[in-house]
């Protein structure tokens, strides 16, 4: 893995449901995360990605663009993302590997939008509670955290394309879900119209964790030039992580993930990642999330 890094901070929490996940990056920070990076040799560049300084604006207003349909904070969620993948497209340029910490999950658009700038043909690995792959038209909530891989294949309204104009979108072979058990029906017909692979908690504990995460490196690695990463730590099982918005009872537990980063960490062949959806407001009575989650990720660049 690279391991000069750039570090993306994203203190931008509206594309989930209820409040928190902007917190998440000094949580992450706080937990130890960049240093443990450090400690293991990596060179660690890090940046805020904020909007314009100075600005008494909203990012609402800032960003101004039309409202999709019924999805909340859209236009600011969007103008977020654009900052983001502007920064994300940069690392990559620099030869850095871009770390996405969240804020909520639709900050991923951002970074694949970013990154598909560079990697035509990007292998994608999702780990999650979620398939995150509803459109404006089959969400059932209206957070833009639930339709970002449908944004990301280019199925919805908005396009990765409206993000960042050079932005590629990602094969749905390419495309690996590890961990969804919480999928809606039009997420449903999408995987089986585009063949999805999907890796239910279930089928982990059966094969094991690393196992598992062979075969979805496969899904990624073949006919791509990079692969990217997202980690929605409510892909662990609620009791070993409270601080997140959306928990869904029966998933990983951390020895899972820990085996599955192994296999990734060995490969060589991650060139992105997000970590996203810790919420420190929920992260009671001890900050676990946030520790377990800069534990997990630190595994990941070691040597
Ligand atoms: N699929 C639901 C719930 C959800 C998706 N991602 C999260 N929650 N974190 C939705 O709102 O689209
Ligand atoms: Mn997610
Ligand atoms: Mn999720």
């Amino acid at each position: 893995m690279q391991r000069d890094m750039e570090v993306l901070l994203v203190p931008f929490g509206q594309g989930a449901g209820r409040p928190g996940s902007e917190w998440g990056p000094e949580a992450l920070v706080k937990a130890g995360l960049l240093e443990k990076l450090e400690a293991q040799g990596c060179k660690v560049n890090r940046s805020w990605v904020v909007p314009p300084a100075g600005s008494s604006v909203s990012l609402e207003k800032v960003c101004a663009g039309e409202q999709i349909g019924a999805m909340k904070h859209s236009s600011s969620v969007r103008g977020m993302n654009r900052l983001l993948a502007q920064q994300a497209s940069a690392a990559v340029r620099r030869g850095r590997f871009p770390l996405l910490i969240g804020g909520d999950h639709s900050l991923a658009m951002g970074m694949l939008a970013g990154i598909s700038e560079h990697y035509r043909r990007l292998g994608v690995i999702w780990l999650d509670a979620h398939a995150d792959m509803n459109t404006e038209a089959t969400s059932p909530s209206g957070n833009m955290h639930g339709i970002p891989l449908a944004v990301a294949m280019h199925v919805a309204e908005l396009k990765l394309a409206d993000i960042w104009p050079r932005a590629q979108s990602i094969d749905p072979r390419h495309l690996a879900l590890v961990g969804a058990r919480d999928i809606d029906p039009g997420e449903s017909r999408l995987m089986e119209d585009l063949h999805i692979r999907c890796f239910s908690p279930q089928e982990i504990k059966h094969r094991g964790a690393a196992n598992t995460m062979l075969e979805a490196l496969q899904i990624a690695q073949r006919g791509t030039d990079g692969i990217h990463l997202s980690f929605d730590v409510d892909s662990l099982d609620p009791q070993y992580v409270p601080g997140t918005g959306t928990p869904v009872q029966g998933g990983l537990v951390p020895g899972e993930i820990a085996a599955a980063f192994g296999v990734l960490r060995r490969s060589g062949k991650l060139t992105s990642m997000d970590v996203v959806e810790v919420n420190p407001q929920l992260d009671q009575p001890d900050g676990r999330t946030a520790r377990l989650a800069a534990g997990l990720v630190a595994s990941l660049f070691n040597r």
